[in-house]
């Protein structure tokens, strides 16, 4: 046994778990982990605000499917990095939050920069752990990265007062270790999977539904050999999108408020679902009791607290999304099950998706966001990340933009976060350098962590910004237009900064695209660069996201361009 500071005992924990670069920004509290983290191997980026620290290492996390790591002082700097420990609970993403802590002499006296960072994230984090002696931290360290990224991911806290970083002891680092009452491996129960087959080879309309855990756990292989071999089509909910390729002649693409018509649609006359790895959100369902009711539900997932939570279920199969498809396309396979195409659910299904891509009206301005996104899918690789913003800008990504490489495409779905998709993107091109990264932005929302402009020039990691500017808070607009009798109060973004000039001062670069050409032209112009490129797209304010299913109703009532 060694005997070590706790702060440097972090960092050796830290190195052991394979970490190899970490977001944050230091402060009084966590100078003695800064101290140890400049000693380290670890690569330290700064960031210019908290809550950026945190999104960067969700996206991080969501891309390398390893705990992204943020660090942030006590008080403040702690508080600040909560919405996106929130924003990675919502979605489930892997993510250790590191803030420092007063003295433990001094919790609970008002300290200077005191915060109850447990208290206050107690309801969002996966766990939370405030090691009081020094010696606890490599095994809190350890069991941290295990919980975070093992069963249903989510973010754990590591809040670690002042003295304890400070103080020496014998360091010993667990090579495993155990927490009591977390069994994050359940393995899938092989007559629920024999009852769903039944139930979806009886059933007249079955429907798959593929939600974000079948990312999360790249099932993206088994997910495509069940609907392959019993034809059935398949939808998303919106943090599945990308869960299926959608150039797939059984993808529908997304369901819910602003899923694809032919999805709701089909959604709405099927008899049986597969939902796998779906959580059920109100947003992709419309009305919980209207979905149940029509519906025999056969619901696969890791988390068995998920089952029956919003919708009752006939099957549940609980299990990691991958072991429960891998078993059920083996028994397939096993029983030389394959399906043909030639059945009237099929061919409804085919006519109904012919119909609404064909006749679905779309925006006729001459930079209206389908034409923008598909130009957008035109020009980029398949196997670029993507990410969004939250409004318009991310519904119409949603819509229009189809994700062909599964496991590409990243939103702030859950909590539904403005200012996520930058600096989760910043994040996703330090866990993939190697391929292109682009957010899709609106200009509300890039306004909110704008300032992560900084850390992509100057740590290296190039992204591309597509700024869908339509000098509002479009979707806010959107709903006072519809719901509120054009009482527009709060929207209006006139005074914003030229986009072009603000990436210039940060040493990126900006475009300013005024055609549907002059867009695929700036992304490829930013594929080849090796700096931050920011494409600044004026685009019509009045533009409204159609279809769309409002809030609190039915899928079946959704809303259709007229
Ligand atoms: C942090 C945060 N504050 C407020 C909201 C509520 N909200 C949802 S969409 C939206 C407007 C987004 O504007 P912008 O980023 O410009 O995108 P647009 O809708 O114009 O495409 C707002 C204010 C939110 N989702 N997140």
């Amino acid at each position: 046994m060694e005997k070590m500071s706790g702060a440097r005992s972090l960092m050796v924990a830290l190195e052991k778990e394979g970490v190899e670069l970490a977001f944050g920004l230091p402060g009084g509290a966590n100078l003695p982990i800064y101290d140890e983290l400049y000693k380290s191997n670890i690569r330290h980026i700064l960031v210019r605000h908290e809550q950026s620290a945190s999104h960067m290492a969700d996206g991080f996390g969501r891309v390398s499917r390893r705990p992204g790591v943020c660090f942030a002082t006590s008080g403040p700097g702690a508080t600040n990095i909560v919405t996106g420990i929130a924003t990675a609970q919502a979605d489930s993403a892997p993510m250790i939050a590191i803030t420092g802590q007063v003295p433990s002499k001094m919790i609970g006296k008002d300290a200077f920069q005191e915060s109850d960072i447990i208290g206050i994230t107690n309801p969002i984090v996966k766990y939370a752990f405030q090691p009081m002696d020094a010696a606890e931290i490599p095994t809190v360290v350890k069991k941290a990265f295990y919980i975070s990224s093992t069963g249903r991911p989510g973010p754990v806290l590591i809040d670690i007062p002042k003295d304890v970083q400070q103080n020496e002891a014998e360091m010993h680092f667990p090579n495993e270790v155990k927490v009591r009452g977390y069994h994050p491996w359940v393995d899938p129960d092989i007559r629920e999977i024999e009852r769903a087959i039944d139930m979806l080879l009886s059933a007249e309309r079955p429907i798959i539904l593929a939600g974000g855990g079948v990312i999360i756990s790249s099932a993206f292989a088994e997910l495509q050999s069940i609907a392959e071999l019993l034809m059935i089509p398949v939808v998303t909910t919106f943090k599945g999108k990308g869960s299926f390729p959608e150039n797939h002649p059984l993808s529908l693409g997304p369901i819910g408020m602003h899923g694809h018509a032919e999805a709701n649609k089909m959604m709405v006359e099927a008899d049986c679902v597969l939902a796998a790895g779906s959580r059920f959100s109100d947003r992709s369902v419309g009305t919980f009791e209207e979905f149940e009711k029509r519906l025999k539900i056969i619901h696969m997932d890791v988390d068995p607290a998920e089952i029956g939570k919003n919708q009752t279920t006939t099957v549940a199969v609980v299990g990691d999304i991958k072991a429960s498809l891998r078993i059920m396309v083996k028994m397939l396979v096993q029983k030389a099950i394959k399906r043909g195409d030639d059945n009237p659910w099929l061919k409804r299904v085919n006519e109904t998706r012919d119909y609404y891509r064909e006749n679905l009206k779309l925006h006729p301005h001459p930079l209206g966001a389908a034409k923008i996104l598909r130009k957008l899918r035109e020009v980029l690789p398949h196997q670029s990340i993507v990410t969004t913003e939250v409004g318009q800008h991310q519904m119409w990504a949603s819509l229009f933009f189809d994700v062909i490489q599964p496991g590409t495409f990243f939103s702030s779905t859950g909590l539904g976060t403005m200012g996520w998709g930058f600096p989760a993107a910043i994040g996703a091109k330090a866990a993939k350098p190697s391929v292109p990264v682009l957010d899709i932005a609106g200009e509300g929302s890039f306004n909110m962590t704008e300032n992560s402009l900084a850390v992509s020039v100057l740590d290296n990691l190039p992204v591309i910004v597509l700024l869908m500017n339509n000098f509002s808070l479009g979707m806010v607009a959107q709903w006072q237009r519809t719901f509120y009798d054009r009482r527009m109060i709060g929207i209006d973004l006139k005074n914003c900064p030229d986009y072009v000039k603000l990436a210039e001062a940060y040493g990126a670069q900006g475009i300013r695209a005024e055609s549907i050409d002059e867009v695929g032209k700036a992304v490829q112009t930013a594929l080849k660069s090796d700096v931050a490129t920011v494409i600044d797209i004026p685009i019509d304010p009045q533009e409204d996201v159609l279809p769309f299913v409002a809030p609190g109703t039915p899928l079946k009532d959704m809303i259709l361009p007229s």
